[in-house]
């Protein structure tokens, strides 16, 4: 499954069994990394495919705490972990298969060596790569393909979480509703494209405006949710003037000659008419439209 050689990391503190396995590990089949102590060692973890640590050198209980710091309990990428253990050394020996790694008894058969690196190897940047994939599908399951944003789902889902953990924590928690100006008119004067370019560029002001712990989200079409936990409504207010500001001065579209005003609704918890999630949507909602009625390009709460 692998063209080029795995790269493997030898951990060996006494050096002894270095000369044998670069004999047996050749150039094309392993590309070899040497690392003399356990610091050393995870220093270049991210670096390799695989490391082979080996027991019997001098330093018996640095083998144990390496082999815990290189197999972490949570399931994270790592790289695949061999032990290369004299028989006598159980403790590390049951240790490392609990760790889920492999254990090879010195002295060693050349050709099983080889295969059943080759075989843990080969497994790990399966699971490796298996694991970036899911990632991959966990992040796209929540963003909006568009303009890269969060999504209307991952929206409504942590506008639950965050309601409730606020009620509980007794914190406040804020929401603005951001819908574009006669957007409909960019899409008319300038075509689909150039309306989804603006959109995408709104979206990353929009992300510049709020705070990392803030979260971003196309709730619709031309309109955006932000929601603000820990942030009171005067709190909420200076970034919605921010954020209104921020779309005012974009330079927006194919040749930068486009401009976007946006009016914004703005509701917060905690306050005597709202106690649900959906009646701080719905209060910025109205908020929102109002702000459409009163002339657009403002804020309303
Ligand atoms: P208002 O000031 O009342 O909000 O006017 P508006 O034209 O923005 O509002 P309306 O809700 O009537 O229309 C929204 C328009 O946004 C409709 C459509 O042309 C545009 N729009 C919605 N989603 C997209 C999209 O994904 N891409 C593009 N290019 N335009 C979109
Ligand atoms: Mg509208
Ligand atoms: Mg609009
Ligand atoms: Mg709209």
């Amino acid at each position: 499954m692998k063209t080029q050689p795995y790269t493997l990391l030898v951990v060996d503190d006494s050096q002894a069994l270095l000369p044998q396995l670069v004999r047996t590990l050749g150039p094309e089949d392993f590309a070899l990394r040497v690392a003399r102590s356990g610091p050393e060692a995870l220093g270049l973890t991210q670096e390799v495919d695989g490391v082979l640590l080996c027991s019997g050198g001098p330093d018996e209980a640095q083998a144990q705490s390496l082999l815990e710091a290189l197999t972490p309990p949570q399931p994270a990428p790592r790289p695949a972990v061999v032990v290369l253990a004299p028989p006598q050394d159980r403790a590390l020996h049951l240790a490392a298969l609990r760790r889920g790694a492999e254990v090879i008894l010195t002295p060693w058969d050349d050709e099983e060596l080889r295969l059943r690196l080759f075989r843990s190897l080969e497994t790990h940047s399966r699971l490796r790569s298996l694991h970036s994939q899911v990632e991959e599908l966990r992040r796209l399951a929540v963003t909006d393909g568009l303009t890269q944003v969060h999504n209307h789902r991952y929206f409504q889902e942590r506008l639950r979480e965050e309601f409730r953990r606020s009620q509980r924590y007794d914190e406040s928690l804020s929401l603005i509703l951001v819908d574009l100006d006669h957007f409909k008119n960019i899409n008319d004067a300038h075509g689909h494209g150039a309306g989804d370019r603006v959109l995408r560029e709104v979206a990353a002001s929009l992300q510049h405006s709020v705070r990392e712990t803030d979260l971003v989200a196309r709730y619709g079409g031309e309109e955006f949710a932000i929601l603000l936990p820990c942030t009171h409504l005067p709190g909420a207010l200076t970034v919605a003037e921010r954020i209104r500001k921020g779309i005012n001065e974009l330079h927006a579209g194919p040749e930068g000659a486009l401009r976007v005003t946006a009016s914004l609704g703005v509701s917060s918890f905690p306050h005597r008419a709202i106690l649900a999630p959906e009646q701080l949507l719905l209060t910025a909602d109205e908020a929102l439209y109002r702000a459409k009625r009163e002339g657009r390009d403002r804020i309303c709460l």
